[in-house]
């Protein structure tokens, strides 16, 4: 053949394969934001946690508190686990009654597991035969489900995925009672592509799929490079698919957000809670069980109530969040009682409030303490929607910083309209004598002009403990360009005469300084407080010798938070030069205890932070400094203290039980940045 035509061939490939690898992460913001839209809206989904271990439904020999997990938690072999394939036969699973529950609660998407940690896949893949047609039911549920979806209409089909994989040889991280799957032979990245084709089978074969949601990223298996290729590989396949966090290794925790570092994901992912405030600019999910476990368990009747989930949906699109409720259900393919009877309460609430809830953006007001609140724009209106949980007993609803007043104020639920009274920057609402909805009664604020709301000041420093002097700096939120601040350092509240605020407050002696934002010399914001305190610094002490690192005392156990180590025996001692888990890395079931000295530069106020997965606590000088106690994924705590230059004690406490594990522990001063503590201050 013709050089030139040949020359010719190789760009080509040499373009489609690149092109296949297009780099998705450097999406514009309006493409993501097209992309993102029906996710926005929707705020509220199903989550199905649903497969194998569903059948012992929690319990194991003489517990009964397993789940989803329980193949690990009651370490059961792989063929014994196996034994359940033959008894899957779901015959009450029906594909269009749980689209239609979903509907009806009022959720716009369905996230089911396609295949969870266990490695058992919910659809007919091609690629293994530990899958649901391999048992006597014989039926492709996904397909079901994709199907049921298309024809009822509403609701998006997502999948939950597991990278983690318990099943398949070359997953091949063990736990380590795991004395029957040796580990010789097997080929990670076979693995990977696996996972892969599979993956393509679920994008390609299943309809127009929403939301891919990975999970089990945390296991040194995964790297960061395996999570952005296998983000770009989806996206390659199917451009406007949205897909978590969890995908690669960028998820701070439980807490759920994406760290920085150029992770890929396309939202945060926090677990069994609520981030405190809304997180402007950020996408994020909360996932949440209705009792306290993932998989079924039948034993497992704590279901939280309707108003709690009810109110949990309202507080999460108040920071402008998702709500992805779960649902476990049972082995027959039914969903429990209680779920339904949740399901039903809450698409009772959402037919007369869900305008409340789709689209809306986070409130624009730091606080409001009878309940929440919610915000759209559609054209030139804007609606606020107070969602009231208590009802005042004067009848009258406050909402300060506000310095126009709505077109209307009516009742959601009847359209009714009520009085109010717009002061300078306030409003006051008169509500009817009593609530309509103990679980939460809605309010809307019409305005044909954007709500004008003052942002209260921010007031923020290295530390409100410092030794000599600290600085506090005062500034209005982003965007907040109409008021001045004015602020008071006797601790009380600021007038129009107090000071303007210009530049930082240098700070010698404890104090307490307000702020507020003022507009027209007229305080047009609430008044924020922070109480700054002149600490004497810990003494340093002289230990009669000293030698790099510090003493490690490894312990095995089964915990579900720190034991009191001191009346157990180690099992194994060392010197570790850094904070780690050293040599029990990627083990499980054991703990350790670190200490010794740290040796401290220079006299100042320093910043412990402790992160870890599982739990942690930090001494200094004896004194509890932080804890990060209890059962959780890689979470970060800090703990503040004045301590003179030279040496201090120090005792770092660490559990391990089981998936990842990792300790770290960095040091800020107000003269050296965030670090790791460096191996040349730690002796013991
Ligand atoms: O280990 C899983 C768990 O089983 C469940 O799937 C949750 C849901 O987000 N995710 C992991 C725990 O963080």
């Amino acid at each position: 053949m013709n050089p030139r035509i040949i020359a010719v061939c190789v760009l080509f490939s040499l373009y489609l394969s690149s092109s296949a690898q297009k780099n998705y992460l450097l999406e514009s913001k309006s493409d993501k934001d097209q992309r993102m839209e029906w996710w926005r809206e929707a705020r509220f989904g199903m989550f199905i946690h649903w497969g194998l271990y569903a059948i012992p439904a929690g319990e194991w020999k003489d517990k009964t508190t397993h789940a989803e997990w329980i193949r690990t938690t009651a370490q059961i072999p792989l063929k014994e686990y196996d034994q359940f394939v033959p008894q899957f036969n779901p015959d009450q699973f029906n594909a269009k009654a749980w689209v239609q529950m979903a509907k009806d609660a009022g959720m716009k998407y369905i996230t089911i597991t396609s295949k969870h940690h266990d490695g058992f896949c919910l659809w007919d893949s091609k690629e293994t035969d530990f899958d649901v047609m391999s048992t006597p039911f014989k039926r492709d549920i996904l397909k079901e489900l994709a199907t049921a979806c298309r024809e009822i209409g509403g609701i998006r089909l997502c999948f939950y995925h597991s990278i983690m994989d318990w099943h398949h040889p070359d997953y091949n991280e063990r736990r380590n009672w795991e004395k029957d799957r040796p580990v010789a032979g097997t080929d990670r990245k076979r693995y990977i592509a696996y996972m892969k084709k599979q993956l393509k089978e679920l994008v390609t074969q299943y309809g127009d799929i929403g939301v891919f949601w990975f999970d089990g990223e945390w296991e040194g298996f995964w790297k960061h490079e395996d999570g952005v290729d296998l983000y770009n590989y989806l996206r390659g396949l199917k451009p406007d698919v949205i897909i978590n966090n969890r995908v690669d290794k960028g998820r701070g925790g439980m807490a759920g957000m994406t760290t920085a570092g150029g992770y890929a994901g396309d939202f945060g992912t926090p677990e069994q809670e609520i981030p405190e405030t809304g997180l402007p600019g950020v996408d994020w999910e909360s996932c949440m069980t209705m009792n306290n476990n993932w998989g079924y368990n039948k034993a497992d009747k704590n279901f939280k109530s309707v108003k709690d989930l009810i109110q949990k949906l309202v507080d999460i699109a108040s920071k402008g969040g998702n709500f992805l409720l779960n649902i476990g259900p049972k082995a027959d393919g039914s969903f429990p009682q209680e779920s339904i009877d949740r399901l039903k309460a809450i698409g009772d609430w959402m037919k007369v409030n869900g305008e409340s809830i789709y689209g809306t953006n986070a409130s624009p007001f730091e606080h409001t303490s009878w309940g929440r609140v919610t915000q759209k724009t559609a054209g030139n209106k804007t609606y606020l929607y107070l969602h009231v949980f208590d009802w005042p007993k004067d009848g009258v609803i406050h909402l300060e910083g506000i310095g126009n007043k709505p077109q209307y104020v009516y009742q959601l639920w009847d359209k009714e309209k009520v009085s109010f009274i717009a002061n300078r920057n306030s409003l006051m609402v008169q509500l009817p004598g009593r609530s309509p909805d103990e679980n939460d009664a809605v309010i809307v604020l019409e305005y044909w002009e954007k709500p004008l709301v003052y942002k209260a000041p921010v007031i923020s420093t290295y530390s409100a403990d410092f030794i000599q002097t600290t600085d506090a700096v005062i500034t209005l939120p982003a965007g907040e360009n109409r008021t001045e601040i004015r602020y008071t350092t006797n601790g009380s509240d600021p007038t129009a005469a107090s000071p303007l605020y210009q530049s930082k407050l240098n700070i010698t002696q404890s104090t307490v300084v307000k702020a507020a934002s003022f507009y027209k010399g007229q305080m047009v914001s609430g008044v924020v407080t922070r109480s700054f305190n002149k600490v004497k610094p810990v003494g340093a002490i002289t230990p009669a010798s000293t030698a790099p690192g510090l003493t490690a005392r490894y312990y095995t156990g089964d915990w579900d938070s720190i034991p009191a180590f001191n009346a157990l025996s180690p099992v194994e001692t060392g010197v570790l030069k850094t904070v780690s888990t050293g040599v029990y890395a990627d083990k499980e079931l054991y703990g350790v205890v670190l200490e010794g000295y740290i040796k401290i530069p220079a006299t100042d106020l320093y910043h412990f932070y402790l992160s870890s997965d599982d739990g942690s606590m930090l001494y200094v000088d004896g004194e509890k400094l932080v804890d990060n106690n209890g059962l959780h994924g890689l979470e970060e705590v800090k703990g503040t203290k004045a301590l003179a230059a030279g040496y201090h004690r120090i005792r770092i406490e660490y559990f391990e039980k089981s998936g990842g594990d990792e300790l770290h522990l960095m040091i800020e001063s107000k003269t050296d940045k965030k670090k790791e503590l460096p191996a040349l201050m730690l002796f013991h």
